[in-house]
C-alpha cells in the first residue's frame, strides 16, 4: 500500500464560532453556547476567551457562570451549524470525494490521489483552511499524516486555527510522547485498566510484548498494539456498512449478583457514547442490545427495536431480564447499538444528536 495522505479537519469551536459570525459584537467576549443555569443544563462548547477562565463543553451552565461570571450565553441554533457544516463539506469535496464525516465539525480526508497543490497534503490542508475562512469567516484546524489515528491526534497540537505535519518518518516518535487516553477507541474503561496495568502513554505499551497485550486485552490487545505504534490502516469511509456498534468489559474478577452488573453499566455506557463520537459515517439507529457473558463462557443477549438513543436505564432494563432468564455469576458485560443505513454528508442530524445526547450524559453522570 502507497503511504496514505490523511486530512483531519476540526472546525474552532464550532457552535460558538457560527454565533459570534452572525453577531460582531460577541468578538472578544467570553462565550457559551447552552441553556439556561436554572434549567440545569449543560454547555455544548465554549469560545477560547471563555476556555481561559476553565469553561469548557458539556460543563454545567451554573458552574461555567461561576467560573466566569462575565459569560455569555447562548442558546444553540442547530439549523445554523448544519447550514455551515454543508458548506465547509463541500469545499473538502472540490479536493477529494474520499471524505468521512465524524460530527457536523470534523471530518477525514483522504487526499492520496489529489493532485491540486502539487499533492502536497500540508498544502491541501492549509488552502481549505484558506477557503473556509475566506468563505465562511470561521477558522479550523487540520492535523496531517499518514493515517487517521495520528492525523486526528495531531489536529489538536497548533488548535486554534493552526494545522500540525506528522511526516512518515516523525510517527514513531509521535505517538510515543501520546498518553493512552489519545489512542483510538479507549475510553475511561480500557484508560483505567491501562492505568492499573501501568501502562500510561503509548511508549509503555509499545514496550510490551503482542503476546502480553492479548493477555490483557484479548484479540484488542493487537489493535491496541498497533495503534500505540501509530500503525492504523482503517480506510478513509464516506459511508460505513458498520451493522452495530458495542462495547464490552472483561472483569478482571467475576460479577456475583445483578447489582454489581448495574453498577458496572454508567462506565460502558460512557466508553460507548465516546466511540459512537468517534466514529464516521454511522448508520440509523435500530435498536440497542445488551450482551452477558458468565463465569462458564456461555453468551446470552437481549436486545430491543428503538430508533432512538439509549440510556443509561435502558441497558440497565435490558441487562436486569439477562438476569431474569439466567442469574450466575457474570465475567463480561457488552453494550451497544444495531444500526441501519448509513448517514450521508446532508444527513447529519445524528452526529448532532451524539452530540446533545453526550450533553444529557454528562448532566445525568
Ligand atoms: P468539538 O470539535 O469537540 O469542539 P469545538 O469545535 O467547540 O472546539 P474545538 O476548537 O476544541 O474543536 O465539538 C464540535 C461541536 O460539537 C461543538 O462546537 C459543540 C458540539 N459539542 C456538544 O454539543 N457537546 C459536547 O460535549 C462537545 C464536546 C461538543
Ligand atoms: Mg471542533
Amino acid at each position: 500500500m502507497p503511504i496514505r495522505k490523511i486530512i483531519h479537519v476540526d472546525m474552532d469551536c464550532f457552535y460558538a464560532a457560527v454565533e459570534t459570525k452572525h453577531r460582531p459584537e460577541l468578538r472578544g467576549k467570553p462565550v457559551g453556547i447552552g441553556g439556561p443555569a436554572q434549567s440545569r443544563s449543560v454547555l455544548c462548547t465554549a469560545n477560547y476567551e471563555a476556555r481561559k477562565f476553565k469553561v469548557k463543553a458539556a460543563m454545567p451552565t451554573s458552574m461555567a457562570l461561576r467560573l466566569c461570571p462575565g459569560l455569555i450565553l447562548i442558546p444553540p441554533h442547530f439549523e445554523l451549524y448544519k447550514e455551515e457544516s454543508r458548506a465547509v463539506h463541500e469545499i473538502f469535496s472540490r479536493f477529494t470525494s474520499k471524505i468521512e464525516p465524524l460530527s457536523l465539525d470534523e471530518a477525514y480526508l483522504d487526499v492520496t490521489d489529489c493532485t491540486a497543490m502539487s499533492g502536497s497534503a500540508t498544502l491541501i490542508a492549509k488552502e481549505i483552511r484558506r477557503l473556509i475562512q475566506q468563505e465562511r469567516h470561521l477558522t479550523a484546524s487540520a492535523g496531517i499524516s499518514i493515517n487517521k489515528f495520528v492525523a486526528k491526534v495531531a489536529s489538536d497540537w497548533n488548535k486554534p486555527n493552526g494545522q500540525f505535519v506528522v511526516k512518515p518518518e516523525e510517527v514513531g516518535g509521535f505517538v510515543k510522547e501520546l498518553v493512552v487516553e489519545k489512542i483510538f477507541g479507549v475510553g475511561p474503561v480500557t484508560a483505567k485498566k491501562m492505568h492499573s496495568l501501568g501502562l500510561m502513554t503509548c511508549a509503555d505499551i509499545q514496550s510490551q510484548s503482542l503476546l502480553q497485550m492479548t493477555r490483557w486485552f484479548g484479540a484488542r490487545g493487537i489493535e491496541l498494539k498497533n495503534l500505540a505504534q501509530g500503525i492504523d490502516t482503517r480506510p478513509v469511509e464516506s459511508g460505513s456498512e458498520r451493522k452495530s456498534l458495542t462495547v464490552e468489559e472483561t472483569f478482571p474478577v467475576d460479577l456475583p449478583g445483578l447489582e454489581q452488573g448495574l453498577q458496572a453499566i454508567p462506565a460502558l455506557y460512557q466508553s460507548w457514547a465516546e466511540r459512537m463520537r468517534t466514529n464516521a459515517g454511522l448508520g440509523e439507529i435500530r435498536g440497542f442490545v445488551v450482551k452477558v457473558k458468565y463465569f462458564d463462557f456461555k453468551t446470552m443477549t437481549h436486545e430491543m427495536a428503538s430508533p432512538s438513543w439509549p440510556s443509561i436505564q435502558d441497558f440497565k432494563k435490558l441487562l436486569s431480564e439477562v438476569w431474569t432468564r439466567r442469574s450466575d455469576p457474570i465475567r463480561l458485560i457488552g453494550l451497544g447499538v444495531r444500526l441501519g443505513k448509513p448517514l450521508n454528508s446532508e444527513n447529519l442530524d445524528l452526529d448532532l444528536d451524539l452530540n446533545m445526547n453526550l450533553n444529557l450524559f454528562a448532566r445525568t453522570s
